[in-house]
């Protein structure tokens, strides 16, 4: 299918993303935004595609939300069309893992959009920052919720209330990002670790993810629970037994679920 603000491909197992608004610095419209959730599905639902990657482009994975298509809204035009509430809950859905891989600016929504992903992986010259009190806003795609997730209510505060920068080296020490690559190699060794994740079970990739997820949203004996019963199911498939198997005969698995 083609698009007009991403483009799309399957390397190997992976399906790519890559948003592709160069002018206005990946910033998120109305219209990437629609196509990113179509294009997540439809790899969601191939099962050819065992992990998704979303990169943009060196400069910038996504410098926000377009400001200058929201500028003129009104209240009610945001609270009649629930702004940003279905791309994501349409992303929240996708039931395989996401890596974002962060070169340049990941600012605002941008930022906000990475952190819906399952982890970031963040090139050197990564830039993290939710800057929307100085247009007068806060964020409002879940940046207040996830950012203080992930690194803490200190350093979001700080984030917040300033609307300061993080380079990928405090990103990384604050738990934001998982690992970072030069800048040049970034999208290269994002490939390397989703192809290895794309080797995995698929329904078991799924079951990981949702158990790490439910983490975010219950209590500890609840999501305890919540995974143990996740883990029995795992006794179901054909790939524990190949998993195990293999692991007992000395080879490499070969996981065939999909
Ligand atoms: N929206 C629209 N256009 C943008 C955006 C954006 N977020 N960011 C950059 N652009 C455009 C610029 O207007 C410029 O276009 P033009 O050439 O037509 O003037 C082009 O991209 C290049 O940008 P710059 O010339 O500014 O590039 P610089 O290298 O000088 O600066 C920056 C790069 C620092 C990233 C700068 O562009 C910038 O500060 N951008 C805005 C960052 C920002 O404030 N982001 C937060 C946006 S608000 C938001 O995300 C809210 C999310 C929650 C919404 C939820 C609703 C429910």
């Amino acid at each position: 299918m083609a698009y007009a603000t991403i483009l799309t491909e399957i390397r190997g197992a992976v399906g790519l993303v890559t948003l592709n608004r160069p002018q206005a610095l990946n910033a998120l419209n109305a219209e990437l935004l629609g196509e990113l959730c179509t294009a997540l599905e439809a790899f969601d639902a191939d099962e050819a595609v065992g992990c998704i990657v979303v990169t943009g482009s060196a400069k910038a994975f996504a410098a926000g939300a377009d400001i200058k298509e929201m500028a003129p809204q009104s209240y009610m035009d945001m609270f009649k069309a629930d702004f940003f509430a279905e791309p994501h809950d349409r992303i929240c859905g996708i039931k395989k893992p996401i890596i974002a891989a962060v070169s340049g600016y990941a600012l605002g929504g941008g930022c906000e959009l990475a952190m819906l992903f399952d982890f970031i992986i963040a090139g050197d010259n990564a830039k993290f920052g939710q800057p929307e009190i100085n247009l007068g806003v806060i964020p409002g795609i879940g940046g207040s919720q996830r950012l203080t997730r992930f690194v803490g209510k200190s350093k979001a505060m700080d984030m917040c209330l300033t609307g300061r920068m993080m380079d990928a080296a405090e990103a990384e020490r604050a738990g934001l990002v998982s690992r970072v690559f030069p800048a040049a190699d970034l999208l290269a060794e994002v490939m390397k670790i989703a192809d290895t994740i794309a080797e995995k079970s698929h329904p078991i990739l799924s079951m990981a993810k949702q158990a790490v997820n439910r983490s975010y949203e219950t209590t500890l004996s609840e999501g305890v629970l919540f995974e143990r019963r996740l883990f029995h199911s795992a006794f179901a498939t054909e790939d524990q037994k190949e998993g195990m198997s293999a692991f007992v005969e000395k080879r490499k698995p070969v996981f065939k679920q999909r």
